[in-house]
């Protein structure tokens, strides 16, 4: 029986990865670097999950170094300078309203909660990002609707690594076919299905076109995804083709108001 919706949150509440690209390059040019990250080549990146992971393997290959690289110390500090600088750009981004929250994701967080649904975070990000989205937009008691959350700072093996999902499940006390997960990518895909979590996908600008191969659902995004919906899913073995959203030109142009 369904007992707990575990969220992913870049890509998945959120189509965030127009913010976290913008903050990354004010946050190269704060630090008076000539780095500018494009919307192509922060596709690819994003390969690598985590700001600051993402920053070394930049960092790395800007270098010529054979992956996996060896940063120094030092160069681990200096990127993760830049980093908190990207992160306080990205946070005033977020907690100012500039970053909304995909079609549908409200009304089902409200249902879940109403229905006696636990509900949890499983993701990559740093702590005081989803802080600043959720904060935003389900008030000051944001937290309140979460009964476990695991972030990059709890879960630092980053996605693919299941070690967020296995940990949402140990602090839950549910095991695997008692949840679902949503993802919006293949990294978290990966992730929730090596802790045996069935996962519905909802592509977001960013991941369209990845490998979904494994997910339980892929649709483009969850308007009208009820709770009832997500329960016949669960019961069901049977996949269906992947649905693609293209809404870029909306969000890209919602989060230019803010720069
Ligand atoms: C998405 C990510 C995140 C953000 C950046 O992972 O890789 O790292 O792009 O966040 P997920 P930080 O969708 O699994 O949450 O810069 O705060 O690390
Ligand atoms: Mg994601």
């Amino acid at each position: 029986m369904l007992q707990a919706l575990i969220f992913d949150v870049d890509g998945t509440l959120a189509d965030t990865e127009w913010a976290h690209l913008a903050a990354f390059n004010l946050a190269f040019a704060a630090h008076g670097l000539y780095w500018h990250w494009e919307e192509a080549q922060y596709r690819q990146l994003l390969a690598i999950t985590g700001g600051t992971e993402r920053l070394l393997h930049y960092w790395c290959s800007r270098k010529g170094a054979v992956s996996p690289a060896a940063p120094s110390v030092a160069e681990v500090e200096y990127m993760r300078r830049i980093h908190r600088t990207k992160t306080g750009i990205y946070t005033y981004l977020a907690a100012s309203g500039h970053v909304r929250l995909r079609p549908g994701i409200l009304d089902l967080l409200a249902a879940a909660r109403d229905n006696g649904l636990r509900l949890a975070i499983a993701t990559s990000t740093t702590t005081a990002n989803i802080k600043a989205l959720l904060g935003a937009h389900l008030g000051e008691g944001w937290q309140e609707y979460f009964t476990v959350i695991e972030d990059g700072a709890t879960a630092p093996r980053k996605k693919p690594h299941p070690q967020v999902y296995a940990q949402c499940l140990a602090h839950l006390g549910l095991s695997a076919d008692q949840c679902l997960a949503f993802e919006d990518s293949a990294a978290g895909l990966a992730a929730a299905r090596a802790a045996g979590i069935p996962t519905v996908v909802t592509p977001s600008d960013f991941t369209t076109g990845q490998d979904f191969s494994g997910a339980l659902r892929v649709v483009p995004d969850l308007t009208g995804v009820d709770l009832a919906q997500l329960r016949r899913w669960q019961s069901s073995a049977e996949c269906l083709d992947p649905g693609q959203h293209s809404s870029q030109e909306e969000n890209r142009g919602f989060l230019c108001v803010a720069l």
